[in-house]
Order: C-alpha cells, then sequence, then structure tokens
C-alpha cells in the first residue's frame, strides 16, 4: 500500500498531493511511470491502445455504425443542426465497442493508476468533430470522493488537424472542480435544459486569466489519449467539412465511490442527482458507496452514541521549567546586586537575572 492510500485513501493516487511520495510504490512498469507521471503533472497521457485485433475491429465498428450517421445532413448543416453524429453505448450491441471498453489491459493500467478498480460505465463512437464547447466532465459524472473518474478517447483513424480534433488544456486538470454554487447558481431553481452552458465563462475566464495554451490531439490511428476528470477539453472546430474524424470515448469510474451528476446537484441543501451505474465490464449495477458502506445507510451523527471519555488527569506543562520564576516579595534590588557584584558588573536589571538565572542558582538575596 502506498502512503497516498494509507493516508489519503479517498483521493486518486494519480491526483493526490502524495503522489511523488508513492510513485516507487504503486507497482509500475517504466513505461506505465511515465504515463504516470504525464497524467499527474498535465492531467494527460498518449499511449498506443494495447489490443492486438484492433484494426480488425475498427474495420467492423465503422461497417456497423455508418449507417446510423446521417453524413450528407451533417454536411450541409454542421453539428449545430443537432445530426445526431453521436451513438451513446453502442456497446450494448456491437462486441467491438464493448471489446475496447472492456480492454483488460486498460482497465489494469488506470486500476493501477488510481488505486481502486476501473470500470467502464459509457461509450460514445463518434465519426467527425463534435466541436463540444471546453469543458470539465466534472460536472457532468463525478464521484464522491471526487475525481475518480477518466476518460480514454481512442483514435479509430488518423485524425487531420482540419477535423476537428479534441483540445485540452494542459494543467487544468489541478485547477479547482467548478460546482453550481461557486457560478451562483441554484439548480433547482434554474430554467437551463443543458448542463453544461452555465459553466462556460468561467472555464474561459480562467484559461485567461492563467494564460493556458490549447493543445490538439492528432494522434495516428490506434493512439489513445486518457484524461483526469477536472481536465478542460472539448472538440475543436472542424474546418474540413470533407474529413471524418472517427473516434471511440470511454468513459471510467473506479470502484466504492457515490457517482453523481453535480451541474444538476445543490448537495448541501440536500439536492444530489446520483445516477444509476452500470459497470459494462461485469453487466451489473454499481452501487453508489459513501467510504465504506452503501450511501442509504450512513447513519446520522445523532444516531451515535458518541463515547465520552474519562476527564484527563491533570497533568505539569511541559513549559513549567522554561517559564521565569517570579522574584519573591522581600526580594531588595539593591542588596541582591551587593550580595552578587558579578550580575552588578553586567549591568543587568536584578529582578530580570534574579528571575531568569539567579533562582535557580540559588543566589542570596538578603
Ligand atoms: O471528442 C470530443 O470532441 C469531445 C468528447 C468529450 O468531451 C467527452 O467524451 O468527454
Ligand atoms: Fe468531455
Amino acid at each position: 500500500m502506498t502512503v497516498s492510500q494509507k493516508l489519503l485513501p479517498g483521493v486518486p493516487l494519480v491526483e493526490s498531493m502524495l503522489f511523488k511520495a508513492s510513485l516507487d510504490d504503486m507497482g509500475l512498469t517504466n513505461s506505465e511511470r511515465d504515463i504516470a507521471i504525464q497524467l499527474n503533472e498535465k492531467g494527460f497521457a498518449v499511449l498506443d491502445f494495447p489490443d492486438e485485433d484492433l484494426d480488425a475491429r475498427i474495420e467492423r465498428i465503422k461497417a456497423e455504425l455508418t449507417p446510423l450517421y446521417d453524413f450528407a445532413f451533417w454536411r450541409e448543416h454542421g453539428w449545430e443542426a443537432n445530426t445526431g453524429m453521436r451513438v451513446q453505448d453502442a456497446w450494448r450491441t456491437s462486441e467491438d465497442v464493448r471489446a475496447i471498453a472492456t480492454n483488460q489491459a486498460m482497465l489494469d493500467l488506470l486500476s493501477k493508476l488510481y488505486g481502486r478498480r476501473a470500470f467502464p460505465f459509457q461509450t460514445l463512437n463518434f465519426p467527425v468533430g463534435t466541436q463540444q464547447e471546453v469543458h470539465s466532465d466534472s460536472i457532468h459524472f463525478s464521484s464522491a470522493p471526487e475525481r475518480f473518474m477518466c476518460g480514454v478517447w481512442l483514435a479509430l483513424e488518423d485524425i487531420h488537424e482540419d477535423a476537428g480534433p479534441l483540445v485540452y488544456y494542459p494543467g487544468s486538470h489541478k485547477w479547482p472542480i467548478i460546482y453550481n454554487d461557486m457560478i451562483g447558481r441554484v439548480v433547482g431553481t434554474s430554467t437551463e435544459a443543458f448542463a453544461q452552458p452555465p459553466f462556460e465563462a468561467s472555464w474561459q475566464a480562467l484559461i485567461e486569466a492563467t494564460g493556458t495554451q490549447p493543445e490538439y490531439f492528432r494522434p495516428k490511428k490506434g493512439q489513445a489519449l486518457i484524461w483526469a476528470a477536472n481536465l478542460l477539453h472539448g472538440g475543436s472546430r472542424q474546418k474540413d467539412r470533407g474529413r471524418t474524424r472517427w473516434s471511440q470515448v470511454t468513459h471510467y469510474y473506479f470502484d466504492d465511490c457515490a457517482y453523481y451528476t453535480p451541474a444538476f446537484s445543490d448537495p448541501l441543501a440536500g439536492n444530489l442527482d446520483l445516477r444509476d451505474i452500470l459497470d459494462i465490464s461485469t453487466g451489473k449495477p454499481a452501487p453508489n458507496i459513501y467510504v465504506d458502506r452503501p450511501i442509504a445507510e450512513v447513519p446520522r451523527r445523532s444516531a451515535v452514541e458518541v463515547e465520552s471519555p474519562a476527564p484527563p488527569a491533570p497533568r505539569p506543562s511541559p513549559w513549567a521549567s522554561l517559564l521565569p520564576a517570579k522574584t519573591p516579595k522581600d526580594f531588595d534590588p539593591a542588596r541582591y546586586l551587593e550580595l552578587n557584584p558579578d550580575v552588578a558588573a553586567s549591568g543587568i536589571n536584578p529582578r530580570k537575572h534574579y528571575a531568569r538565572h539567579g533562582a535557580s542558582e540559588g543566589r542570596p538575596y538578603k
């Protein structure tokens, strides 16, 4: 067990303030160690997706999903027309999408990086750029404790710079997660249909205030990018609609958390939008756990019989011997100097001298 897991079990290892002190005990190979450091410092890491059958899977996924997208309509109207160029949870029908989402080497890697078992809970398949505004996934799908969530963006073809590549802001994962109360919003009284727009101005302001420059993911087919829960990212503008941008995103959670949507929650007011999460790897629901038990079973403090410890025995102040003694009532400064000529010669105030030194040295004063 690492020092971070021991002292901060509710913080993902790779996002922990104790990450460096824990790194040697995380059981990582050299290449995994590089990934861990990238993810910790920059909020993302790039790797070759560990699947020998990937090319064949990609061909099958494209063949299977192509009929679901209306490319002609999209080319004419663009993404804004809500053209549905997005298939969510294709893993339910496509064995290959599911195989990518549940890739065991990825799950093992993520589990090591976060210090808890990783599991996929959602897939998204896009054939073109999304042009999704820059955002943090933490407002959409978060966890308590926070940051036990990450995304993996897999290129199903070489991605061209004009095809609207994924854009992200290195280091932004370390910024505070922006919640409703921070943007002055009570979601229970708000009428916005979509989760994200109310937050966008604040994220932009953070980017500008820090002068953080965007980076664009221009992968070769088969390369993947892992990103941390709070890394700001989005789909950049697709300059050329003659191109495709085939990708699969898999979102992962980790065991033993409560899973919820912060954008639709006012938690301190008791408005909690908990999620019913399905673990794609086991096909079973992932229970909402608060620290060590189902969230519904967390007792109120008032229901607990509090142990009252016996009052502690009085003990002497450890400083007592260091405190200056007081001069006695019958202390005569002139007499003290007369009896202690070395003190007189030193010019020190006789009362101070007696209190600090004379008393403990047993010097005469009358
Ligand atoms: O692929 C993109 O352009 C953005 C995807 C994204 O933000 C996500 O899946 O969380
Ligand atoms: Fe996202």
